[in-house]
């Protein structure tokens, strides 16, 4: 059975090309609630634990780099169905591959530099939500 978390970042080329504001309002209009959230600009540290589940992947010193070129704003999401629900409205990694009117077909300018992040699953959802939130910072 699935939960109803998701946890999402909008990465820094999304945030530095001005898209918070339509990128929340495209979440919240496809019916997930916010339950934590915070803008915030990585460490390399930071970046480098996140994304471990990578670091054998050729382009994990990339992705590093690129996740701590600036701040992102992360957040944890509540829907039904959440992780599925919210991957489909983020479309496929590639946004020259993603759906017209996802997430990444409108906002995102490469396989790398795509936008916003979505956990894979209900295990690292909750994993992904706990490292960068307290219970206090949860509503
Ligand atoms: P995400 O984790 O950010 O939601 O993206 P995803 O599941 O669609 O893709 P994933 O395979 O988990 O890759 C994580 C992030 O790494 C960057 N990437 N670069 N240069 C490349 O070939 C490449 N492939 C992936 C992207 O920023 C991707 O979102
Ligand atoms: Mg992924």
């Amino acid at each position: 059975m699935s939960t109803n978390k998701t946890f999402t970042m909008i990465k820094p080329d999304a945030v530095a090309n001005g898209y918070i504001g339509a990128i929340l309002n495209d979440i919240i209009k496809d019916g997930f609630q916010i339950k934590a959230m915070k803008y915030i600009h990585l460490t390399e540290s930071e970046a480098g634990s996140f994304y471990a589940i990578h670091k054998d992947r050729p382009f994990y010193s990339e992705l590093v780099a690129f996740m701590t070129s600036g701040p992102i704003v992360a957040a944890i999401l509540e829907k039904d169905n959440a992780v599925e629900s919210f991957r489909t409205l983020i479309g496929a990694t590639d946004p020259t591959k993603a759906a017209e009117g996802t997430i990444r077909s409108k906002y995102a300018n490469s396989i790398e530099a795509n936008a916003v992040h979505g956990s894979d699953s209900d295990a690292n959802a909750e994993i992904e939500g706990n490292f960068f939130f307290s219970q206090f910072e949860r509503f």
